[in-house]
């Protein structure tokens, strides 16, 4: 890799990563290429850009390049290809959610038959709750029989054929009235990823609006579908998350323990690893190996699953992962689906790090594939610990962790959240509204998303946080964009200095940081599930679309982003993409759709902004907008009653 130290600085807000560019570039250590590398060396291909055309490649008489006042080889207009493509995109996040919230709910149907040693229901609590919203008998039956049932119909949510969700009931009434309305209640969550490829196939609907709909009921069927069940399921199993102090960043590699990574996205083995790691046998062996103990540490949502829960430090997000190889101190990284580079199997041969495929879903040239199955879990995880273990004695001498750690409070979930604000006996949304009410908290913001190799890795997560909280916005973060805040310092208590008065008020007086990590990506349903309660808490509107809320995913990449973009925007939230477009910027009818047409109908727009001051100011004239239509825009003065006063009321 080649630059200045500046250059390198400017390629990343994260001091660990820009070391070992330095590093790298002062020929200290292997020379690698990364994806900032390709980002340079490589230009993005400008079709689907307003002044390119678009590209369709459905059918085998293209791919054909629209551009203005042409069409494709049978005649598809170039908003017909843009709302295509779109659909076809979000249809690819929701599979990837929704076939992990299936997983998850197969695996609860196996334990609670006790086919799966190792796991077992840590949650009843959820369990119950999450049986009631699938409309499962309680009564006073057996908590594993509640399981079986409470399985069988999560499961049956994906091959449903008519009918509704059921978990759509979660949203606030006139939300699903809204729904209903436009006819994009999601009938089952496979059959609305079907009918999107069916749809986008050659010669099926030719509407760009028609299509876009069906887009926004496949979005929906992600959001309050797949991703709800995994977020629920994961919970019942692995318990749900509360307040956890951890440390993050490369730094928290240990340079005399055995580093073993987890990444990727999927929960249920990673568990079990960290379990595992503890035990004193294993400990016992690897101390025979020469080593201190076992580091289990994370990248990405894996981490994140591992994180909220036990505490298990991220050590980067999804531009860190090739990094982390490059110190040269992991031993092995595991890795199960989503967002695991291919290239990871190249720079792993570099090294001494053994690269470990898990899931029958996924398998990359360079790794050795080891099988999870549900049954096998305790036993495979001890045999990838060991495999770490064996391959300690293998590290070079030169190893280059940098310094970097950071502090942080992660774990809220939206069950926390709401024990924080009223404590245990009176748990409730009533402070966070009354604090948006009267002005202390202006609004809330979800900062959400990956990194991406063509924007500066984490500027624009950190500078929009920063910003915000500044101005009393409360923060709500997942997926990459929490990791880079958290790298940064603003995920701890001690970043209340860097908010405005109002809200450093609420955080001193609930013990919150300004910002609140809420999960991995497939927990953004969490937010929809404080946003209803916030709704039903009263006095901030009737529906979603009423509050002073909004979302940014500013530095966003994966297909995902988009499907978790459009359901937000379909439950009623003013959403804006930064850094790289939506790619459908060469059709104005497409974009006209998805900002004015969408907000007439659900009320929330999902728009492209590149610049990312402006994406600010126009969070924030959204945020004020609804603060006025409720009529709380008037900052109330805080009237202190003395006795007299009192006796005179
Ligand atoms: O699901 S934020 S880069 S790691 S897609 Fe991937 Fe994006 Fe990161 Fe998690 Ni989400």
């Amino acid at each position: 890799m080649s630059g200045s130290k500046k250059n390198f600085n400017d390629l990343s807000d994260d001091k660990a990563v820009v070391e070992i560019m330095e590093r790298m570039a002062a020929k200290e250590i292997p020379e690698i290429s990364t994806a900032f590398d390709r980002a340079q060396s490589m230009k993005p291909c400008p079709i689907g850009s307003a002044v390119s055309g678009i590209c369709c490649k459905n059918c085998a008489m293209g791919p054909c390049r629209v551009r203005e006042g042409r069409t494709g080889l049978c005649g598809a207009t170039i908003s017909t290809i843009a709302a295509r493509n779109l659909a076809r995109h979000i249809a690819g996040g929701a599979s990837a959610h929704s076939d992990h919230g299936r997983d998850l709910a197969h695996l609860l149907g196996l334990v609670a038959e006790d086919k799966a040693p190792g796991f077992e229901i840590k949650d009843e609590l959820k369990l119950l709750k999450f049986a009631r919203n699938l409309g499962i008998k309680i009564d006073d039956r057996d908590t594993k029989d509640i399981a079986k049932d409470t399985a069988k119909k999560a499961m049956s949510l994906f091959g449903q054929q008519h009918g509704e969700v059921d978990l759509i009931k979660m949203a606030p009434k006139k939300r699903q009235e809204v729904w209903r309305k436009y006819n994009v209640v999601p009938r089952g969550i496979d059959r609305e990823i079907v009918e999107t490829m069916h749809r986008t196939h050659i010669g099926v609907d030719q509407d760009a609006e028609h299509i876009l709909d069906h887009a926004i009921r496949t979005a929906i069927s992600d959001g309050w579908g797949g991703s709800m069940v995994a977020t629920e399921i994961t919970d019942i199993l692995f318990n749900t998350p509360r307040a956890v102090p951890a440390r993050t960043n490369l730094g928290m590699l240990s340079k005399d323990e055995v580093n073993l990574v987890i990444h990727g996205h999927e929960p249920t083995l990673s568990e079990l690893i960290v379990e595992l790691a503890e035990d004193k046998e294993i400990l016992g062996y690897a101390k025979s190996k020469g080593a201190k103990g076992i580091n289990v540490v994370g990248i990405c949502c894996t981490a994140i699953e591992v994180l909220m829960r036990q505490g298990v430090a991220p050590i980067g997000n999804f531009l860190s992962q090739e990094i982390a190889i490059m110190t040269g101190a992991v031993e092995l990284m595991v890795v199960d689906v989503q967002c695991i580079m291919q290239a990871l199997g190249e720079t792993t041969k570099k090294f001494h790090t053994k690269l470990i495929t898990t899931s029958p879903k996924c398998k990359i040239g360079g790794a050795t594939h080891m099988e999870f199955k549900e049954n096998n879990g305790l036993e495979l995880a001890r045999e990838i610990i060991k495999m770490a273990i064996d391959n300690f004695e293998n590290r070079k001498e030169q190893i280059c962790i940098p310094g970097f750690t950071e502090d942080l409070v992660a774990g809220f979930s939206h069950e926390y959240i709401k024990y924080a604000l009223g404590g245990k006996f009176r748990e409730s949304f009533r402070p966070l509204n009354d604090a948006i009410i009267d002005g202390r908290i202006q609004g809330v913001v979800a900062i959400v998303g990956c990194n991406n190799a063509r924007v500066p890795h984490d500027k624009y997560h950190n500078f929009l946080t920063r910003e915000l909280i500044k101005r009393d916005y409360l923060v709500v973060l997942t997926g990459c964009a929490a990791i880079s805040t958290a790298k940064c310092g603003l995920m701890k208590p001690e970043a209340m200095k860097y908010a405005g008065e109002g809200l450093r008020s609420i955080c001193e007086t609930v013990g919150i940081p300004p910002i609140l990590h809420m999960g991995s990506c497939v927990d953004n349903s969490r937010i929809l599930t404080v946003l209803s309660d916030v709704v039903k808490e009263g006095g901030l509107g009737e529906d979603i679309s009423d509050l002073p809320v909004a979302g940014i995913a500013p530095e966003w990449m994966s297909e995902k982003a988009l499907s978790i973009g459009t359901y937000v925007v379909a439950s009623g939230v003013y959403t804006v993409f930064s850094g790289v477009p939506i790619p459908v910027e060469s059709s104005q009818e497409v974009k006209d759709i998805i900002t004015s047409g969408w907000e007439e109908k659900y009320g929330g727009k999902l728009e492209y902004v590149s610049d990312v001051n402006e994406v600010l100011n126009k969070v924030i004239d959204h945020i004020q907008s609804k603060r006025k239509a409720l009529k709380i825009d008037v900052k109330k003065e805080r009237v202190l009653f003395d006795m007299e006063a009192r006796r005179g009321m």
